[in-house]
């Protein structure tokens, strides 16, 4: 390529790039009264900086070949600092690694952009082959933590190229720049994945809710657990973690779930948005769903609204690895506007706004799973019994 043509060819690459971050996004109509999808994902690959895949050095790459590609950008973590919006987004290459990265945004919807430099996160003794699904909370110690999944290899099984062990990272920082790596998260079960701390104090110890699982991938009669932690820098789950939420028959959360964001405080209980997964002919479904627990106890669950909160739909359907929505982040805004983000298919970050009123309304109110098909078709029937009565007294042109 000549070096006008790799000049102009530079300066494509920069504007496609400014053009897509600066997309101006609308929200769509809600179907749910709950919260709005927006029209646009609020992170994708593209946003990834062009000098991040480039080499930009005619002398060595003359043809203008990404060197280092970038697949996907998903399950982000979030967190507002000095009124600012924040998401520490898993960043995969085309290597399969992925890496962390803090992308910034003045409203939380619009115009994310990747800060220069990813996170280069420091390891333990023990550096793993992967990091990912970081979950940011500001802890009453003053800390920001950040918990995510760090993954190695089993050497117990040289025979399998895919056996790998699951366990949960911990960093910590105040200003998501100046990272402290702090030991692994020690717990009895064999593998962790889903780790999220706990924002306050709980008699005086760190309260983490766990994932206990019995292999890689097999999760085992497990589900959300939560266990205590006295000591950040020699973070030890002493005792038995108890699984307050655990999998379910014929659920969304049949084969697996775990915790998604850390949850949010509120007047009538703990908000929480959690994942659960399914087994089909299709391969595994993720959905999200919601539960609260008591102020006084977060291990105690008091609402459990039945089925999905949010399930892939159109476009976020088709991904890298399809039919997934997965959260680990969301934002309460001070004028109680919700910022929920969540990942499509593990691919890209869009984001759905709802209100703090709304979610309690949801979560309080939807009724519980009534169990087994026959109550359930019973629970509809009593619905619309109901409806009926209103409209024919209310609205009796809607029945005709
Ligand atoms: C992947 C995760 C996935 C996990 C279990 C890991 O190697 O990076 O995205 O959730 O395997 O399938
Ligand atoms: C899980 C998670 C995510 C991912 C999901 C679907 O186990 O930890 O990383 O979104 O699988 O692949």
């Amino acid at each position: 390529m000549k070096r006008a043509t790799f000049d102009q060819k530079v300066k494509e690459l920069f504007d496609d790039y400014l053009q897509h971050v600066n997309r101006k996004n609308r929200p769509l109509r809600s179907d749910n009264g709950i919260f709005q999808r927006y029209a646009f994902p609020v992170i994708t690959r593209e946003h990834a900086p062009v000098f991040w895949k480039y080499d930009l050095d005619y002398r060595t790459n003359p043809n203008l070949i990404q060197r280092l590609g970038v697949n996907t950008t998903f399950n982000a973590g979030a967190i507002a600092l000095n009124g600012k919006y924040y998401l520490v987004v898993r960043v995969e290459g085309f290597d399969v690694k992925s890496f962390f990265a803090v992308a910034e945004s003045p409203d939380g919807i619009n115009r994310f952009r990747f800060r220069d430099h990813p996170i280069v996160m420091p390891v333990t003794g023990d550096p793993e082959m992967n990091v990912y699904d970081m979950r940011l909370v500001s802890h009453e110690d003053g800390w920001i933590y950040g918990t995510f999944c760090a993954e190695r290899k089993d050497l117990s099984k040289p025979g399998d190229s895919s056996a790998a062990l699951a366990g949960c990272g911990i960093a910590r920082t105040k200003d998501l720049v100046n990272w402290e790596r702090l030991p692994d998260l020690k717990t009895a079960a064999s593998q962790q994945r889903n780790c999220v701390l706990h924002p306050d104090f709980v008699d005086g110890k760190y309260l983490f809710y766990t994932r206990p699982q019995q292999g890689f991938i097999e999760t085992g009669e497990s589900g959300i657990g939560v266990g205590m932690v006295e000591d950040m820098e020699n973070p030890v789950i002493t005792g038995k973690e108890i699984i307050i939420d655990p999998r379910m028959y014929h659920t969304c959360k049949e084969v697996k779930n775990g915790l998604g964001p850390a949850p949010i405080k509120t007047r009538y209980g703990w908000l929480h948005l959690a994942h659960g997964v399914r087994n089909t002919a299709a391969g595994l479904r993720y959905v999200l769903y919601m539960f609260m627990t008591a102020l006084d106890n977060p291990a105690r669950v008091i609402h459990r609204p039945g089925g999905h909160f949010l399930e892939p739909l159109g476009e976020e359907r088709v991904g890298d690895v399809s039919n997934v929505v997965f959260s680990n982040g969301w934002i309460l805004k001070e004028n109680g506007e919700v910022l929920i983000y969540y990942a499509s298919s593990d691919t890209r970050m869009h984001v759905a706004v709802s209100t703090l009123d709304k979610l309690i309304d949801y979560v309080m109110n939807n009724p519980e799973d009534a169990g087994r098909t026959q109550l359930c078709a019973k629970q509809r029937d009593e619905l619309i019994t109901r409806n009926i009565r209103i409209m024919q007294e209310q609205y009796p042109d809607l029945l005709k």
